[in-house]
């Protein structure tokens, strides 16, 4: 199954517009996805016709808004392969992974265990650990890269062999180096090291490129963000074990997670429920529902591929070009669509300057990945990130304004 990019980049309202009297290249979906019509559509019809609050109603509308919320609950533990009673709304992946920092890791880890993370993690997969560390005393291990940015798995044995690593934290998939982690390997190894480790994946750069499935991991939590994988923004997604979030206690507290209240005492919601407190973003998670809808329509697999050649073509085309580096992988095997690169002598922000007059948007900075940027010995990077509704079209712009930044600026 082939993708077709025209057809494509009709159901995407912004994808119509023009900047600076040119045709626009939008190559931030790493950052965050554009929205098709579908999924505005599904939005807007909760707002216009049955807008009510969820759970509570016995009216018509509330009925149908409770629907919408727990259909899509439905059809992002089926687009993901996961439980539903484990599929947990959050605001992002950001919030997702707080609440296993809360509700998991600032209850079981202390002075003695070992959280195991890596170097090339988002903020969001590392300060929520080492604000953890500030108040609990445990040591915190980094898995570090090749040359060539991918995990060094030759140096994980060593790191597991005291049997100390009771948590295991990595993403799946670079938002900088574009890097696919073998995470299904590192959560087996993690849990022969030490049974009682638990696992959490952040899956912000995964989810909306490759055919996830939760139950084949074989980890613990999964976090992921609507507004990367064509759903709006204000929704992302934790997915967990249900026998491991039992046994965890509530993060926010309030109205929607109890079963009772009694001025003595409290009994929590069944799961999900329990971890997801008051009124929640409805017509957002009806979005993301519609989403998980439309990226199916068209296939993760093929999504992938589509994704993959367009990938080789943009390296190809970024080899080619004099004092260019590319930062992670070559190889489109293990890598996703989000190509970092420098040019020798100019700054990243003067580099997404000159491709913001070529109508391409990237985005350039340290991506919330400052321990990355340490180890790459850069303070920041350029990065072009490429979705579906992406083609070959938009690389000689992207080339044309490299070149530009570069003869401008360093010569
Ligand atoms: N984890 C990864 C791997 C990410 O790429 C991002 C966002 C997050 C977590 C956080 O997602 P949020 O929805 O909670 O904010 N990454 C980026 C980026 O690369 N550029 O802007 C946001």
């Amino acid at each position: 199954m082939t993708i077709d990019v025209p057809t494509i980049r009709k159901d995407f309202p912004t994808l119509a517009r023009e900047v600076h009297d040119t045709r626009l290249v939008y190559l931030d979906s790493a950052a965050s996805s554009q929205t098709p019509r579908a999924v505005l559509d599904v939005m807007d019809e909760y707002y216009e016709r049955y807008r009510s609050n969820v759970h509570r109603g016995v009216y018509r509308l509330a009925e149908e808004a409770t629907d919408l919320f727990e259909g899509a609950r439905h059809k992002v533990a089926a687009f993901t392969n996961a439980p539903v009673e484990g599929t947990i709304f959050t605001k992002n992946s950001t919030e997702a992974i707080n609440l296993v920092a809360y509700s998991y890791v600032r209850r079981r880890l202390g002075e003695g265990d070992v959280l195991l993370t890596t170097h090339m993690e988002h903020h969001a997969n590392i300060v929520p650990w080492l604000h953890a560390q500030q108040d609990l005393g445990f040591e915190i291990r980094y898995i570090p890269l090749t040359e060539d940015g991918r995990l060094d798995m030759d140096a994980v044995p060593a790191l597991l062999d005291d049997g100390r690593v009771s948590f295991l934290a990595v993403s799946h998939v670079s938002n900088v180096l574009g890097t696919i982690n073998d995470v299904k390997t590192l959560a087996a190894q993690a849990r022969d090291a030490n049974p009682g480790c638990r696992v959490l994946v952040d899956g912000s750069q995964a989810v909306p490129h490759l055919a996830v499935d939760f139950r084949d991991l074989g980890v613990d939590f999964y976090a992921f963000t609507g507004h990367k994988m064509c759903g709006p923004t204000g929704v992302g997604v934790l997915l967990g074990r249900p026998e491991v979030l039992e046994t965890m206690p509530p993060f926010l507290t309030g109205g929607e997670m109890i079963l009772d209240v009694r001025l003595d005492g409290v009994t929590w919601n069944e799961l999900p429920h329990k971890f997801e407190a008051g009124t929640m973003m409805i017509a957002e998670v009806g979005g993301l529902g519609a989403a998980c809808d439309y990226l199916t329509g068209i296939g993760m697999d093929a999504i992938r591929e589509h994704e993959k050649q367009l990938t080789a073509k943009a390296l190809d085309a970024l080899a080619g070009l004099d004092d260019v580096t590319v930062h992670g992988p070559t190889d489109v095997e293990v890598r996703g669509g989000a190509v970092s690169f420098a040019v020798d002598g100019v700054h990243p922000h003067d580099i997404g300057a000159m491709l913001d007059q070529e109508g391409v948007c990237v985005r350039v900075g340290h991506h919330c990945a400052k321990p990355l940027m340490r180890v790459l010995g850069v303070n920041a990077t350029a990065r072009a990130s490429f979705y579906l509704y992406n083609d070959a079209d938009d690389l000689p712009p992207l080339v044309r304004g490299i070149e530009r930044a570069r003869d401008f600026f360093a010569r």
